[in-house]
């Protein structure tokens, strides 16, 4: 055999059985089914191990070979390569789809002997294709039937951390955040190690490690040394780094008396700034830029424009293969249009100004990351332009860590999406397959923090996950995905994994039920997000209101976004709008989103849009009910310590739909002079007590 490293894999980590208790740290790397049954008790003998030989040595191949030395079972001989390893030459394997991250599992014979051979063209195609044979097996796949390729399609599958450098996350639900800053660079802590495995098992490359909303000092060299620290330990992982830039630093580190983007001042402090990075960070990935939005300082305060502003920047770290990502979520206190449409206003006439190192990040929908929102129209709408793609996989809007909701249809259905141009769909705009472009991006604002389980619960561990599988492949569904999520998290007792999906697949429609359904969007209360203020109408910005969104009087409800209205449904492609704008082919999921429509409307349930306004609350109420049910059934085949932590959760998500539901149903009705259908439950309290709940130290706010 030609020469190469061979590994006698110990199973060393991992192991508990279900019956123990289990905290959550884990996620779903846990040893697949066949190691866990061969060490779930404490009188099995000790497991043979795997044999696993690496051609090659680069720091990533081995930790290849070291995760499946470590978890795969006895008696499997596999080979862990790079196609660039001429022993593989001969056996005509498609290395040619793989591209630089791609992999494939297939069974070979090498030198005479068979072994599962693991490779991609590079060490990090070999290392996702490690972490794909550990799903394979984890799910129910066998050593033998593995025959696996896979190439993502999505080249930045990038997480966006809104943590500050105080070590408080904006929008966080899950603990402070997981970097020190403060004892950054020398302390090294373990968890990094483990966060970026973690991202790596699903195909994550990229990190940003600061808030959008940026302090200049994330770019003094003090910070530069800490964040190279982080690149150090996530390099083998095939994750790089990125920073979030606040475009006003040359004034603030700089001491120059502008930021203009057209002064050639501003451009030589970003390219000295870059090369100063670039030189602690050699494969730095580059900047994200959130610019003239929510008081962040931008191109528009000097009258240059989102282009000027990203191609200079992007020119600064172009020498070094450097990219920026500059948010299109902008929307003026100015500007008297509708919110929604101030993204595209703006950004829409720039396609083809931005440099070809710059991608316009867009939220997948036109106002935040509410519980549904049609997709942003401009997807689609800039052809020359690559569009990232901007999930929230913390849940500001959808009951932050407490409330079980499985952000897996949420994606999908905007990702489904068709855009109205041919058979174009969001998907195919973010995966650049539409217009051909090959630099391409899925961020994710992280719901990652200090918390022993990361995510706040085990279910929104399901979130992290759903968005790295999907940045991998955004054409992927999300019923497959919590399956797969819920087998590696919880073991393979069918019982239990059937129950977490079915748990999981109705459980953001849910929250959609309980909040407001029917497109009714924006209806949380001031600052802190935290539950319902439908009534709210006394902020300075007119679209801070929720008034301002649902636009309730007597009559009627909802947004008209036709002609007679703020006219938003001309941003889509014309059989689009022309959809959106009858509201008898608006789908009704999004009726109020797009009209103003009477209380007596007629819904496909043949009921009322009021009387069906009150059956979609207390569905969602029932579904959190249900959900309970569901999980007492399976406490004995769950560990203690995550069947309580999620039925605690489960019972304050109940209490908190109701309260959704009964302060909007009394605000409803105080608006609309209504009574309730029969048989509906009057709400608790009166309209009064629900506006009286004040809270203060709601996490992830912090004024
Ligand atoms: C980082 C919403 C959130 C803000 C967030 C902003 C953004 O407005 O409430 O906390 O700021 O979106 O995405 O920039």
């Amino acid at each position: 055999m030609r020469a190469g490293t061979v590994i006698m894999g110990a199973l060393t980590l991992l192991l508990a059985s279900t019956a123990h208790a289990d905290d959550g740290y884990r996620l779903w790397l846990r040893a697949p089914a066949s190691a866990t049954a061969a060490t779930a008790t404490a009188t099995a003998p000790a497991p043979a191990s795997a044999t696993v030989s690496l051609l090659g040595g680069s720091a990533t191949l081995r930790l290849a070979a070291d995760e499946l030395a470590r978890a795969l079972p006895a008696g499997v001989a596999v080979t862990v390569a790079t196609g660039a390893d001429p022993s593989l030459a001969a056996l005509r394997l498609p290395f040619a789809r793989l591209g630089d991250e791609g992999y494939l599992v297939r069974r070979v014979t090498l030198h005479g002997q068979p072994t599962l051979l693991v490779a991609g063209n590079t060490d990090r195609g070999a290392l996702y294709g490690a972490f794909a044979l550990l799903r394979h097996l984890a799910t129910g796949g066998t050593a033998a039937d593995a025959s696996l390729v896979s190439a993502p399609k999505v080249k930045l599958r990038v997480l966006n951390h809104w943590d500050n450098l105080d070590g408080t996350v904006e929008r966080g639900y899950a603990g402070t955040s997981l970097w020190d800053w403060w004892s950054l660079p020398d302390l090294k802590d373990p968890r990094y190690v483990d966060y970026a495995r973690a991202n790596a098992s699903i195909g994550i490359n990229g990190t940003v490690l600061n808030n959008v909303n940026a302090k200049a000092d994330s770019l003094t060299p003090r910070y530069i040394e800490k964040a190279a620290a982080l690149a150090d330990v996530f390099r083998p992982w095939g994750i790089k780094v990125y920073l979030s830039a606040r475009f006003s630093a040359p004034i603030e580190l700089g001491g120059l008396k502008t930021a203009d983007p057209r002064d050639p001042a501003v451009a030589a402090w970003w390219k000295a700034k870059a090369d100063e990075i670039y030189r602690a960070i050699p494969d730095f990935g580059g900047f994200l830029v959130k610019a003239n939005s929510e008081g962040q300082p931008g191109p528009r305060d000097y009258g240059a424009s989102h282009a000027d502003g990203a191609n200079m920047l992007a020119a600064a770290v172009r020498p070094h293969g450097g990219i920026v990502m500059w948010r299109a979520f902008v929307y003026a206190d100015t500007d008297p249009e509708d919110r929604a449409k101030q993204a595209y206003t703006e950004f829409k006439p720039l396609d083809g100004t931005f440099a070809d190192n710059v991608l316009v990040q867009v939220k997948n929908g036109a106002i935040d990351f509410q519980p549904r929102e049609p997709f942003h129209p401009l997807f689609g709408a800039m052809p020359k332009t690559p569009l990232v793609m901007e999930f929230q996989v913390t849940k500001e809007y959808l009951g932050f860590a407490t409330h079980l909701a499985y952000l897996g249809p949420l994606f999908e259905e905007t990702l489904a999406a068709r855009t109205g141009r041919g058979r174009e769909t969001v998907a195919s705009v973010v995966d650049g397959s539409s217009e051909g472009h090959r630099l391409t991006g899925m961020a994710g604002v992280a719901n990652i923090g200090r918390d022993r389980d990361w995510s706040g619960s085990t279910f929104n561990q399901a979130n992290w996950y759903v968005f790295g599988r999907m940045a991998w492949d955004p054409t992927l569904a999300a019923q497959p995905i919590a399956r797969e999520w819920a087998q590696q998290t919880f073991g393979t007792d069918r019982r239990v994994v059937d129950t977490a999906v079915a748990m999981m697949m109705g459980s953001r429609e849910a929250v959609v039920d309980y909040t407001g359904a029917f497109g009714l969007a924006h209806l949380m209360a001031t600052g802190h997000h935290y539950g319902p203020g439908p009534w709210v109408d006394d902020l300075k910005r007119p679209e801070w209101n929720p008034v301002y969104y649902h636009k309730a009087d007597r009559d009627g409800i909802g947004f008209d976004r036709t002609r007679t209205g703020s006219n938003a449904v001309a941003q889509y492609a014309p059989p689009v709008a022309r959809r959106f704008a009858d509201p008898r082919t608006t789908p009704e999921r999004d009726l109020l989103w797009f009209h103003h429509v009477g209380w007596d409307r007629r819904m496909a349930s043949g009921r009322t849009l009021w009387e069906d306004l009150v059956a979609h609350y207390d569905r969602g109420v029932a579904y959190v009910g249900d959900m309970r049910r569901q999980w007492d059934g399976v406490r004995a085949a769950v560990d203690a310590e995550r069947w309580e932590k999620t039925a605690t959760d489960l019972a304050v998500q109940e209490r908190e739909a109701r309260w959704w539901r009964d302060a909007s149903l009394a605000y409803w009705m105080s608006v609309n002079g209504r009574a309730l259908p029969a048989g509906a439950a009057a709400p608790e309290h009166d309209l009064a007590w629900y506006k009286a709940q004040h809270f203060a130290y709601v996490p992830g706010h912090h004024d």
